[in-house]
């Protein structure tokens, strides 16, 4: 495996690359534009500063997280061919600056769902928390007011221009099924995987967060049956996964571990994360240790290590600890320990296969 870090930009994360330096064992960054609208094109000198300025600390930029999908794609509009050629000459840019796996999600509307972005949990740090009851009692443009409020505006996937639309897109996706965005998603892959090939980079759907309908929109990347549903779509070895615990895992019925065996051909990007689930359906984000949270992480890092996974992993969120100021989920100090702790279990596992 190699470990990675996000990382968003010179301009935009809190967090130096030098810090990131002083992390053992990361091999590269995470990255993006995030600062590009979803369904513009990337400019090959875009690209390639960000690349300089990884390589001036050794880090390579192999992953990308993400190349956002325009929502037009996603309703099926005729404005949808714009985007997707967007979207072709973005990955051909890519694939020659060297990258080799992109991330992206298919998620109606909103992106990744929390309704605290700074929950106190019992130790005095704070987590991301998502609290059933409020999400299903709470109008959309109420949950984003609030969300504005506690300082999402700033996190990708909640990026302003898009979201001051929102009454505009809910009113697109009404009468959008299930099927509908099945359907949509497979005419997407069926054009932009054959130009991944081409450029040798391994496309990586991330789950939805959480895997379950919101605000009655629909959503289709969420249980082992969908995964089997969408490497189905498109066969094609570009065509993948990025497996993240801590989305799945907040479904009771979802066993990482067994995912990790059965789809192991078609992961290119780990994103290892503990959760705790409650009674209420509720959950909140703790620490990586496997008696933190519902996820016994250390079995899930066995996994990718019984089936010799040798893509990349990232830590994924964090807790806020030791009063960082950070961006929500995405300090520096928990999520090094979590890759320490990822790194302890997988060197335990590389000694023990000695024995
Ligand atoms: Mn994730």
């Amino acid at each position: 495996m190699q470990m990675t870090f996000r990382w968003y930009g010179e301009k935009l994360d809190s967090i130096p690359l030098k810090h990131i330096k002083q992390i053992p064992g990361v091999s590269g960054v995470v990255w993006s534009l995030h600062d590009l609208p979803a369904g513009d094109y990337w400019p090959m000198e875009r690209i390639e500063e960000v690349k300089a300025q990884a390589a001036a600390y050794g880090f390579n930029i192999d992953v990308v997280e993400s190349v956002n999908v325009h929502e037009d794609i996603k309703l099926g509009n005729a404005n949808r061919k714009i985007y997707i050629e967007n979207y072709k000459r973005t990955l051909v840019n890519l694939g020659k600056a060297g990258v080799k796996v992109v991330c992206y999600n298919f998620m109606p509307v909103f992106d990744w769902t929390r309704t605290d972005l700074f929950r106190p949990l019992s130790d005095g740090s704070t987590a991301l928390f998502y609290e059933k009851r409020k999400i299903e009692s709470i109008k959309p443009t109420e949950f984003l007011e609030d969300m504005s409020k506690q300082g999402i505006s700033t996190m990708p996937g909640w990026e302003p221009e898009r979201l001051s639309k929102i009454k505009e897109l809910f009113m697109a996706y009404e009468g959008v099924t299930e099927d509908d965005l099945w359907g949509n998603l497979k005419y997407f892959l069926e054009e932009i995987i054959p130009v991944a090939e081409k450029n040798d980079i391994k496309m990586a759907i991330h789950p939805d967060d959480p895997p379950w309908n919101i605000f009655g929109l629909p959503r289709i990347i969420k249980c082992k049956k969908s995964l089997d549903k969408f490497l189905k779509l498109v066969n094609s070895p570009s065509n993948g996964l990025t497996l993240c615990s801590g989305s799945l895992g907040t479904s009771a019925n979802n066993d990482i571990p067994e995912m990790v065996r059965i789809f192991k051909e078609r992961i290119y990007f780990a994103h290892i994360r503990n959760i705790k689930r409650f009674d209420n359906g509720d959950f909140t984000e703790t620490s990586h240790k496997s008696s933190d949270g519902s996820l016994d992480i250390a079995e899930i890092v066995k996994a990718y290590h019984d089936i010799g996974y040798r893509y990349y992993i990232r830590p994924d969120h964090g807790r806020h600890v030791w009063d960082e100021k950070c961006r929500p989920g995405y300090g520096l100090y928990d999520r090094a320990l979590g890759i320490m702790y990822i790194h302890g279990a997988w060197d335990a596992y590389n000694n023990s296969t000695l024995l």
